[in-house]
């Protein structure tokens, strides 16, 4: 897959045309996941930097090294940076890469929970712990037990439960899972492993966590997402099946699983009744933004759920170079959600 064409952008008139303005643009940013603790909003990204990597499609030019968490009083104040909170070298068992993280709070304790590759070059998540949202954040010394893949994102339902959702296809690997262990044939392949296009698409994955927030305490399991007639979304429906980037939130009593279609770049939801799914394709939260990935969180923040995302708009479309914005998102009656576009028309 190429990288987007960016030639024909004007991104002065672009930036004027975008529904909002990065949060901050003194660092790259890119895929937040926000949340509200104790009436403040932090944002957990990845931290983008230029380490010199042509782009390919297993990613390595997302070369990030630490992580920096944002935090603001309310949305439209000033966003801070509250510098870094981990870094890749203080991971013992990371080597690299630290792709989109999560956190969570439970019983006074923060959680940053982050992928990043070993050393045996396999995508791993772990946890790091902190007494405050901000960090700095203490690794554990290992990666959770039966990790693998990218993405991060968890979710605590109304029970307290927390659960994590993760994966994410070619630089991702979740591919070379298929067989429940790890296929290092083909190494420099990103699509070596993906179904045909006519056989079910790859699924993401939940797993409960203990109640240390720590390790699963379950096996992790696919969750399905299936289309009006309840049959799973085909490999070859590009546009509408898991790519990577899951979200779960919850709205009026209803579990909305979201996720990005990356090769064709929409942000799309599915809903569901229960944690584990199944869910039903629902729609698009996000219509593509300039740059090639894109990844979001849902955030309710005084009754009104935002999408908080990133697009490449401010380092003039250099696809490892993101930068995060927030806007609000709204629903119709039917609990389905009104497509953003990201950028007003001419
Ligand atoms: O930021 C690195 C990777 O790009 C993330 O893990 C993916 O979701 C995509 O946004």
């Amino acid at each position: 897959m190429p990288e987007k064409s960016i030639d024909h952008i004007d991104f002065d008139d672009l930036n004027k045309r975008a529904i909002s303005k990065p949060l901050v643009s003194h660092i790259y940013t890119a895929d937040p996941s926000a949340h509200v603790f104790k009436g403040k909003i932090y944002i957990y990204p990845s931290h983008d930097i230029d380490a010199g990597e042509a782009f390919d499609d297993l990613g390595s030019h997302f070369a990030m090294e630490d992580y920096h968490v944002l935090s603001m009083d309310s949305i439209g104040s000033e966003t801070i940076d509250n510098g870094v909170a981990l870094h890749v070298d203080d991971v013992p068992w990371a080597k690299q890469q630290m792709w989109a993280p999560d956190a969570h709070e439970k019983e006074g304790f923060y959680y940053l929970f982050f992928p990043a590759k070993d050393y045996d070059d396999i995508f791993r998540i772990g946890v790091a712990k902190s007494t405050s949202p901000t960090g700095p954040f203490t690794p554990q010394p290992n990666a959770i037990k039966g990790s693998f893949s990218i993405d991060p994102a968890v979710f605590k339902d109304d029970d307290d439960s927390y659960y994590m959702y993760f994966g994410g296809l070619w630089g991702g690997q979740l591919q070379r899972w298929r067989t429940g262990s790890f296929n290092s044939e083909q190494p420099e392949s990103p699509t070596a492993f993906i179904p045909e296009e006519n056989e079910s698409a790859l699924l993401p994955f939940v797993a409960k966590m203990s109640d240390d927030l720590l390790e699963f305490s379950e096996q992790p399991k696919e969750i399905e997402i299936v289309d009006e007639n309840g049959d799973l979304l085909l490999s070859g429906d590009t546009e509408r099946r898991f790519f990577e980037a899951a979200w779960m939130h919850k709205h009026k009593g209803k579990y909305y699983f979201s996720y990005s279609t990356g090769d064709t770049h929409f942000i799309c939801y599915a809903i569901g009744d229960n944690p584990y799914g199944p869910f039903t394709y629902s729609g698009r939260i996000l219509n593509p933004v300039v740059g090639w990935t894109s990844h979001h969180s849902v955030c309710n923040i005084d009754g009104k759920d935002y999408l908080f995302y990133h697009d490449s708009s401010l380092s003039k479309g250099v696809t490892h170079l993101r930068s995060v914005k927030v806007s609000e998102i709204t629903y119709r009656p039917d609990g389905t959600i009104v497509t953003l576009e990201p950028y007003r028309e001419k």
